[in-house]
């Protein structure tokens, strides 16, 4: 089994380094877990900081093409490079590497084929009115198109099964977060919230 974390970054220069040195370089029930950062158009340096950085695979969008085409691309390559479980971490540093087993594990129980890092927002204090809102209104939306309930829809800490991840077809430009969710419950996909 590989695991593949892709890194999506527009401009994390200054944190990308720190989240990929929190990603555990290995893991049981896995034979290989590779780092894939997907730069997308940034001009910060964040290509040379990601390879400098110990990132196996680094793939340069020419131009800025958006979070969802970034992390459509980088699912693609993944699939390419023969992942068995893909994981998204963001380049901001807001989530923890260390977190990757307890997300992957109900994956490698084949429990679940999509798993979401629950940030328990609800409770953040820092986390905005406008965002709680959001996630509150994404929450009832995809569960009424998908049957999916989950409370944080909006966490780009995800891991996906291979067969998941080939299914998927990312149309947005802006965000891929609602909309993966939604085809997942569709397709009858197992999506269990962690943490
Ligand atoms: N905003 C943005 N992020 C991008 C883009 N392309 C790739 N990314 C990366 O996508 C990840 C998530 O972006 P964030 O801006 O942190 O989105 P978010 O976590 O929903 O928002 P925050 O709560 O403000 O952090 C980061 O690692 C970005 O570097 C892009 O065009 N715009
Ligand atoms: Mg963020």
């Amino acid at each position: 089994m590989k695991l593949i974390v892709q890194v999506p970054c527009h401009n994390e220069a200054a944190t990308l380094a720190g989240v990929l040195a929190s990603v555990p370089r290995a893991l049981p029930g896995f034979h290989a877990v590779e780092l894939l950062v997907i730069d997308d158009g940034s001009d910060d340096g964040t290509a040379e900081i990601a390879l400098a950085a110990g990132a196996h695979h680094l793939l340069r969008l020419p131009q800025r093409q958006g979070l969802a085409r970034a992390f459509a691309a980088g699912l693609d390559r993944a699939l390419d490079l023969g992942a068995d479980v893909i994981v998204n971490l963001d380049g901001d540093h807001q989530y923890d590497g260390a977190d990757i087993p307890a997300l992957v594990a109900p994956i490698q129980r084949g429990e679940a084929d999509l798993t979401l890092g629950d940030r328990r927002t609800a409770t953040l204090s820092h986390f905005s009115p406008s965002k709680k809102m959001l996630q509150r209104w994404g929450s009832r939306i995809v569960a009424w198109l998908s049957g999916v309930h989950a409370t944080d829809v909006t966490t780009g800490f995800r891991a996906h099964s291979r067969a998941l991840a080939a299914a998927l077809l990312i149309v947005g430009d802006y965000t891929y977060t609602l909309e993966t969710l939604v085809q997942a419950g569709q397709r009858g996909a197992r999506v269990v919230s962690v943490g």
